[in-house]
Parts: structure tokens; C-alpha cells; sequence
């Protein structure tokens, strides 16, 4: 899966994440494209058979999982919005979190799956870094592949922590029933009308690191209104990951979540 990015008309482009600058020579020459697809039409076509091929294996992961009974919930947000802290605290609240599953997506590293296997849950860990390109975001046939190395049979609830970037893992459905983002309270109130694309792909924002309000300008009305506008229909829950508060609401949410095993995509 490549370097591409879909938009909401439907096209799609290529980009070059590991053009290195380890070379001597101006800049300008290496403008436009470098992807080695031809442009225009063509190249739409190409970029289109590659985002089917990924909704086909997305269609293959979720009968999969329905199949295992496993409610899989893709989670996504920027770096350090809290998506590992959260999960922590979820784990330990859960009355069985041997029975919660975790794929971990990092470019690089496995901090964050040995800090979820400590917590109980059953880790696969992809890093992108390693023969998937250094990928900005998680795919449908990335997560085949983590799907493959867990025992669903096990698991009543799986979390896909998304790679941490606020725009590219929302553009690619891996198979999940439920899209949430997490939203800290420091990245500001006008995100999501600067970059809408997470803010429209999920069913739920939960808003974290309320526990920082009060040394903050933050203003969650206005936050609130921002969110409304790019997606009227996404649910908010606030919460902090560190104090615990709005926790128990989140953890409502997973259960009416388990209940209702109505699917969505990205
Ligand atoms: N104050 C505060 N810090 C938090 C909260 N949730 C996460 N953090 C901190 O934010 C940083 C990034 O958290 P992490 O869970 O690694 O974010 P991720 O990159 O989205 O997985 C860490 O230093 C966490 O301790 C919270 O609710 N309140
Ligand atoms: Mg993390």
C-alpha cells in the first residue's frame, strides 16, 4: 500500500515521504512528481485500484471479526492526544482485560504495545517501519496481517491504535466497526476546520486531558460548535485519561457499542 491520499472528491495523490535530503544539489530540481506513476487520468485510475483493493481487504477484516463476535474499534488522533493512556485505563477498569485485544501501530518501536501487554491485554504490533514503508497510517492489509497473529477466538473487544497523525489514518477503512478519535484539549479549539478529514470520518470525539482545563484558554463551547460544523452527528465525550473522570461514560459507550453490532467503515 502506497504513499497516497484520497480527498473527498474522490481523487487521490502521491507523495514522496522518504525523499531524503542526503544529496548535494538545488533543490528546484527535484520538484513535482516522483512517485514513478504517470499523471493525470491514469494516474487517478492506478490510485483508485489501490484504495478498491484496500476497501475489499477492509470488507474481508470486518467479516472476519463479525464472524469472531470481536467488536473492533479503530483509534485514531495526533500524536500524543492520548490514545495509549487511555487505553491503559480502559484496560484496567475492564473486568476481563485478557480478553481485550490491541493492534498497535507505531512507525517505529514497541513502547507502546509493552506498556498495553503490561496492562493484560493481548498486543499485535505493527510498525510501519518494518516492510510497510514507514506509513503514516494503517491499512486494511496491514491489519490482515496483525489479525492473523491473534487468537479472536480469545477476545471480546479489539483496539486498532491508529498510527498518531491527525489526517491520514482517517482516510483508510481497516476493517473496524467503530471510528473514534481521541482530541486533547491543548491542540486548540479551530482543528476541525483546518483539518476536517478525522473530524468527519468518526463516530465519536472523545475530548481528553480535561484535567488541564484550568491552566488552559481552551474553550470547549467553541470547540464544540467547530466539531458540529465538519460533523454534526459525531458524539462527544469529555474526559481526562489521567484523573479518570468521564471514563465511566466511555466505557458506557464501548458496552452500548458491543450491543449494537451495526458496522461503519474508515
Ligand atoms: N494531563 C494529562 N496528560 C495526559 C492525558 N492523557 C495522556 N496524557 C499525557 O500525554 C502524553 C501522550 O500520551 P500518549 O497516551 O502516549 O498519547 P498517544 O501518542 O496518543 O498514544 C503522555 O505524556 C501522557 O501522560 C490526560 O488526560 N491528562
Ligand atoms: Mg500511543
Amino acid at each position: 500500500m502506497g504513499r497516497f491520499h484520497r480527498h473527498d472528491d474522490e481523487t487521490g495523490h502521491g507523495h514522496g515521504h522518504g525523499h531524503g535530503h542526503d544529496h548535494d544539489h538545488p533543490h528546484d530540481e527535484h520538484l513535482g512528481d516522483h512517485s514513478g506513476y504517470e499523471t493525470g487520468a491514469d494516474r487517478i485510475v492506478v490510485l483508485e485500484r489501490i484504495f478498491d483493493e484496500n476497501d475489499r481487504r477492509a470488507a474481508e477484516n470486518r467479516r472476519v471479526l463479525d464472524d469472531a463476535g470481536v467488536l473492533t474499534i479503530n483509534l485514531m488522533s495526533s500524536p500524543g492526544a492520548g490514545k495509549t493512556t487511555l487505553l491503559e485505563r480502559t484496560l484496567r477498569t475492564l473486568p476481563a482485560p485478557e480478553r481485550v485485544g490491541v493492534i498497535e501501530g507505531d512507525i517505529e518501536t514497541s513502547i507502546d504495545a509493552d506498556r498495553l501487554a503490561a496492562a493484560g491485554a493481548r498486543v499485535s504490533l505493527l510498525n510501519t517501519a518494518d516492510g510497510f514503508g514507514g506509513e503514516c497510517h494503517l491499512d486494511a492489509p496491514m491489519v490482515a496481517d496483525a489479525l492473523g497473529r491473534l487468537d479472536l477466538d480469545g477476545l471480546d473487544v479489539l483496539f486498532v491504535e491508529n498510527v498518531g497523525n491527525l489526517v491520514c489514518p482517517a482516510e483508510f477503512d481497516v476493517g473496524a466497526h467503530r471510528s473514534v478519535m481521541i482530541y486533547a484539549i491543548t491542540e486548540g479549539e479551530e482543528k476541525p476546520l483546518k483539518y476536517p478529514v478525522m473530524f468527519r470520518a468518526v463516530d465519536v470525539v472523545l475530548v481528553n486531558k480535561l484535567d488541564l482545563l484550568p491552566h488552559l484558554d481552551f474553550d470547549l463551547d467553541l470547540f464544540r460548535a467547530n466539531l458540529a460544523t465538519v460533523n454534526p452527528g459525531a458524539e462527544v465525550i469529555e474526559l481526562s485519561a489521567r484523573s479518570g473522570e468521564g471514563l465511566e461514560q466511555w466505557t458506557r459507550w464501548i458496552d452500548a457499542a458491543r450491543s449494537q453490532p451495526a458496522t461503519s467503515g474508515a
